[in-house]
Parts: structure tokens; sequence; C-alpha cells
């Protein structure tokens, strides 16, 4: 059981402390370009663009969301780009402050010049996610979102974009304002009774109290069990082709990325170093371990290898075990195997069926590196292993990031406080400080309630210019 805690202090004022400085970053990535992207926001915004840009207008005078061609430069004497800049006045712009894009010919050496002047002026550099993070600032979007916006950049496949989308979209930031509201009801019946304790006024009977944090628990319970798809999702799958050597572990790798990536070869002991590759299947990212075979080595550079495979084992989500049909199952490898990792992530499979196509021996799968013959179901079975039975639509909210997960965790576990105390008759005011907690870990997903150390946590990851 969980001690019974204090409510946690948190900063809830964070939206009355506006940034007042002005920042400039480079938007696109550095290195030369088509064009390149300078973004600016803050008050001095068009002040500080007025002064090293020149064109037929003032950008202080310019109407919002207009494009505007010029010339930039320091002195109004030698040029060093013509330029387009883009004007956004608060509250309509990314930051929800007033905003300018400058766009360049993409040369890193024009970027450079240019924000140099801009610093000479009234702007200072940004720093990592400093303008999603004042998107945030300024009710522009909410905490969950600020971090779709992350996970919109990094996703590299179809899944991991559909699921980041979803999120910056806010579903899950409405599933759990919606949740925090239903909380904030139950838990005002629970106070109001404390005011009113002397006169021993009930305004929510226990059983009905206890109903409404039990719904709450349950509509969290669901979300937390979207976690291992929405990590899988976002992160992708480890997959380690493991067994022993010459079984055809990196010849089933080259024919899943349909490349020659590693060396295949009939002397057992090919492969040393493990080797990692990314693959995309379905939209589903899966990042595939191809290891040293395992087997009783004295040779050093294959004890390292031997030692490396296990380690990827244990770090792996899935382990496809890989025989062949020349020689019999390693039991005690496989056994080994078991003690690594669970053995639901285990899928073992049976190579070079081309050779004994009629094979007794046991397996999940029965595949051929050489035919490709029953890869496909080893995909099948790749995916319902990550995936389970779990069937989401896209507009079901799904939790991808731990910190979401941690925090509904905790909320759950002040829940799971607030209903004991209720079923031991305790008094309102335990039962009180648990729903509070509970509203803030829920608070803490979107925003709503938040320390300097989350916001930097979060924000520091993010890329300079985002
Ligand atoms: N007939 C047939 N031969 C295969 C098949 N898969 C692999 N081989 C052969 O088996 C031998 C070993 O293949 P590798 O892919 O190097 O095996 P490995 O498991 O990576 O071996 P190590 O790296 O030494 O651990 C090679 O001669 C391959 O051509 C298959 O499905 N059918
Ligand atoms: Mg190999």
């Amino acid at each position: 059981m969980t001690s019974k805690s204090e409510p946690v202090k948190l900063d809830t004022s964070r939206r009355d402390e506006l940034p007042e400085d002005t920042i400039v970053a480079l938007a696109t990535p550095p290195g030369i370009g088509a064009i390149s992207v300078i973004r600016i926001s803050g008050q001095k915004s068009f002040e500080s663009t007025d002064k090293i840009f020149f064109g037929k207008s003032k950008i202080i005078n310019a109407s919002s969301h207009t494009i505007h061609y010029g010339k930039v430069s320091g002195d109004g004497i030698n040029f060093i780009d013509d330029v387009l800049v883009s004007v956004y006045r608060a509250p309509n712009s990314y930051t929800g402050e007033d905003s300018v894009e400058i766009s360049t010919h993409g040369s890193p050496l024009i970027s450079k010049k240019i924000i140099e002047l801009l610093l000479n002026t009234d702007v200072r550099m940004a720093e990592p996610g400093e303008f999603t993070k004042r998107a945030f600032l300024n009710n522009r979007i909410d905490l969950a979102q600020a971090e779709a916006v992350a996970d919109v950049i990094n996703s590299r496949t179809e899944a991991s974009l559909k699921g980041a989308r979803n999120q910056l979209d806010g579903v899950l930031s409405n599933k759990v304002h919606e949740m925090r509201s239903s909380l904030i009801n139950a838990s005002s019946f629970v106070e109001l009774g404390l005011d009113f304790a002397e006169e021993d006024i009930e305004f929510i009977n226990s059983n009905e109290l206890d109903k409404r944090i039990l719904n709450i628990k349950t509509e969290i319970d669901k979300l937390l069990s979207t976690y291992s798809f929405g990590k899988v999702i976002r992160d992708g799958v480890n997959v380690a082709l493991v067994g022993q050597p010459n079984v055809g572990k990196s010849s089933i790798l080259n024919y899943i990325l349909k490349e020659s990536r590693a060396i295949v070869s009939k002397i057992p002991g090919t492969t040393r170093d493990v080797i990692r590759e990314e693959v995309s299947i379905d939209g589903i990212l899966f990042r595939l371990f191809d290891t040293a075979g395992i087997r009783f080595s004295e040779e050093e550079i294959e004890k390292e290898g031997i030692l490396r495979s296990r380690q990827t084992i244990k770090d792996s989500d899935v382990v496809i075990f890989i025989y062949d049909v020349e020689q019999k199952i390693d039991t005690e490898l496989l056994n080994e195997i078991y003690t690594l990792i669970s053995k639901d992530k285990v899928i073992v499979a049976l190579n070079k069926i081309d050779i004994l196509p009629n094979t007794m021996l046991k397996a999940d799968v029965y595949i051929s590196a050489l035919t490709g013959a029953g890869m496909k179901e080893l995909f099948k079975k790749l995916k319902a292993q990550t995936f389970g039975n779990s069937v989401y639509s896209e507009k079901t909210a799904i939790v991808s990031n731990l910190r979401h997960y941690n925090c509904l965790t905790k909320a759950n576990e002040y829940l799971n406080n607030a209903r004991e105390s209720i079923s031991n008759k305790l008094s309102g005011e335990f039962i009180s400080v648990d729903l509070r907690n509970a509203e803030n870990s829920l608070g803490e997903i979107i925003g709503e309630v938040t320390t300097d150390d989350i916001l930097n946590n979060i924000f520091m990851k993010f890329c300079i210019g985002k």
C-alpha cells in the first residue's frame, strides 16, 4: 500500500509570467538547401526585422499573414541577400507572439550573417524547443501536444506519424481533460462536505463517490493498456536474430532488408559484431539486430561477439530464435534465452526448409532465407507479438510517452488510496488529499500543473529553432 501522501506542491501559474525577450533561430536544417528559414518570435520581432530589412514598406506596419520581398543589410548599403519576410501577428502565430519568418537562399553563410545582424538588435538566440515552449506558455497548445510536436518531427514511419499527429490533434489531451473534470467534480463534493463538517451534511454518499472514482480509474486503466502499443508505434520494436552459428541469421536479415547487408558464409562464426538495421514493415519500425552465433568458443573475438549477443537479447522486445533443418534444436541455448527474456517474447523459427520441406521439427514459423518461404508468416508473428490483440482506431487516445504513462500510474495510485479511505470510512480530508493529488497527476500530462523541471526536461530534447 502506498502511504497517505501530502499534496504535491506544484506551480499552477505558469502562464502568469510570459517571456518578454525576442528570440531568433534557424528553423531549417543547417547546411545547403534551396532555401533557409530564420524564425523570430517575441515583442520586438517586427522592430528588429525592420532594422535589417529593406523592402517597399516597414514590417511593423504589415498585416498578419502577409509576405514581403526585400533585401537584408546591416548598413543599408551592402546587401547580404534578397529575402521574403512572412509576418504573423499575435496571437495568430505558432508561438502566439508577434513572429517573423525570413526565407533566404539556402546558404549556411547567409543565414549565419542574418542571424548575427539580428543578434545585434534586441534579439537573443533561442534555446532548444523555445518556440514550442512559448506556444505552450501562450496557451496555443498544451503540454502533451507540445511533446507531440517533437514526435511528429522525429517520426519515421507511417504509424509513428499517425500516432504523433493524433496526440498533436489533442485526442489524448481531450481524454485527460475529460477524466480530470470528472475527478474535480467528484472531489468538489467531498470538499464541500469538509466545509460543512460541523453540520454533518453529506453532499455525496460513499457509494456514489466510490463509483465515480472507479469509473475514472477504469478510463485510466484503459489508457495505460494502450502504452505497449503506443510505445511500439512511437519508438519501434527491437528484434534480435539469435541462434547457433550458421543457422542463417544473417541470411534472414539480408532477406528482410532486401540487400546483402551482412556477410553470409558457410563457415560457422561469420558474424562477430552486432549488426543493427532498421526496416519498416506495414508502417511499423522494426530495428533488427543480427548477432554472433552462440556456441562455446575459446577465440577472443568470437567470445566477445557472443557476449554481445546475450546483451542484445536482454535489450530486445522480441527475439527470433533460429535453428535449421540440418541441426537439432539447441534446447540448452533456448532455455538460456528464456532466462534473459520472457518466454512469450521469443519466436522460434526453423530455417532452411527448402532443404527439407516436410519436416516434423517443431517451431512457431517455418522459413527459408533462400527462397523467402514462410517470411510473410514470420512478419505476421512479429506483428502479433508486438501488438497482441489490440485494435485501435485513429480516434482512440493512445499513450506513447513514458512521462504520461507515469503520471497516469501515479493518478491511479492516488485513486486507489482514496477508495481505500472510503472503504475504511476515513475522514473526508484523507479522501480529498488523494483526489487532489490524482487531479494534479492528470494535470501534469497536459501541463495544467507543471514545474520548471518538467518543462526543461521536455523542451531540452527539442532542436533549436523548433
Ligand atoms: N539452403 C539454404 N541455405 C541457407 C539458408 N539460410 C542460410 N543458408 C546458408 O547457411 C549458411 C550460413 O548462413 P548465415 O546467414 O551466414 O548464418 P548465420 O546464422 O548468420 O551464421 P553466423 O554468423 O556464423 O552465426 C550460408 O551458407 C547460407 O547461404 C536457407 O534458408 N536455405
Ligand atoms: Mg551471421
